[in-house]
């Protein structure tokens, strides 16, 4: 069968779909492809493998009648029309659980890394600028027994309570669509609702899928209720939080700080406001980018295809209506 990948992906996924016979085209570049690149490519082949940000709607399945099944390497799909391509009868797969570890250790990163200023420090090198010792200048806050929300306790959202738990004590608190009855057993976590979340956290960190609901869900007004101590993780989807009114809350003192693995638009503009902010650290979406997890990634994501192209059902389908 005829594959076409996006992105290079690590090695392992491609000799998994080689070792299967399968012949394979790599998009080698460092350019995402437009939308005409991505739908005359993918016309000519039987399976597509995401290995990137590419956007699959509505008219790119229309327009790829040939394709049987589309794989992408991500948990997210906020990219792929689902609805669409369940329309034109293509199952479309995604790779959940495995990089719940590397993700929520950047959503600790970032905790650990505003809580003491320290891209703000390490920039303060850079610019000459340590110049002895100050007992008052750029302190920064703990975390110990300080309350974590979680905006979306799923995988990565436990993985990160977990811990922040084990490591400062931090009592849990979680607004979620549904209750997580595993989060309330094993890490005593307590089930609240949006308003509550954004006046009791301390640290408040983002883990719900990018979705019409969510989009802007983190704006000027949910800014105000929060307090002015608090601290906003995001490793989600940057198109969850109005990033303009986010600069405007720093500025004004409404929140403490921000740390941010993704941002709206990605990448980031290098002018960005928020990059001279002292309590801000941002990361070019970095979350699930190690060798172990993308290696993983790159072989759930070539087994799913594998098990399409041998007429079975993709294991990680996100759209499984499809099969019925
Ligand atoms: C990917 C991610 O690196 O899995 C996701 O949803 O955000 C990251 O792991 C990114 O989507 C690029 O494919």
């Amino acid at each position: 069968m005829k594959i076409f990948i996006t992105r290079r992906i690590p090695q392992k996924g491609i000799d998994l779909l080689t070792s299967a016979g399968h012949d394979i085209r790599i998009h080698d570049s460092d350019m995402p492809l437009t939308a005409i690149e991505l739908i005359q490519a993918s016309q000519q082949v039987d399976y597509v493998l995401n290995g990137g940000m590419q956007k699959f709607d509505a008219h790119f399945f229309q327009h790829c009648p040939n394709l049987k099944a589309l794989s992408l390497m991500s948990v997210g799909y906020d990219n792929v029309d689902i609805p669409a391509a369940t329309r034109y009868g293509i199952p479309v797969s995604n790779t959940p659980g495995i990089l719940s570890g590397a993700t929520a250790d950047v959503a600790f990163l970032l905790m650990l890394a505003v809580s003491r200023k320290a891209f703000f420090n390490h920039k303060r090198i850079l610019h000459g600028e340590w110049k002895g010792f100050d007992p008052t200048a750029h302190l920064g806050i703990e975390l110990n027994n300080k309350t974590l929300g979680i905006y979306g306790l799923g995988r990565i959202g436990f993985e990160f309570a977990r811990k922040a738990r084990a490591a400062y004590n931090m009592e849990i608190i979680y607004y979620n669509r549904s209750r997580n009855e595993e989060a309330e057993r094993v890490l005593g976590a307590r089930y609240v609702n949006f308003d509550d979340l954004l006046t009791q956290s301390d640290v408040l960190s983002i883990h719900a899928a990018l979705t019409a609901a969510t989009a802007g869900r983190f704006n000027r007004d949910t800014f105000t209720r929060m307090k002015n101590s608090a601290i906003l993780i995001n490793t989600a989807r940057g198109r969850l939080i109005n990033e303009s009114d986010l600069t405007q809350a720093l500025q004004n003192g409404q929140l403490w700080g921000a740390g941010l693995d993704v941002t709206d638009p990605e990448p980031m503009d290098p002018n960005n406001p928020l990059l001279n902010l002292e309590n801000v650290c941002v990361l070019p979406h970095i979350g699930s980018a190690t060798t172990e997890t993308r290696d993983n990634m790159a072989i759930m994501a070539a087994s799913n295809l594998i098990a399409a192209s041998r007429g079975e059902q993709m294991p990680q389908t996100i759209n499984k209506e499809i099969y019925t």
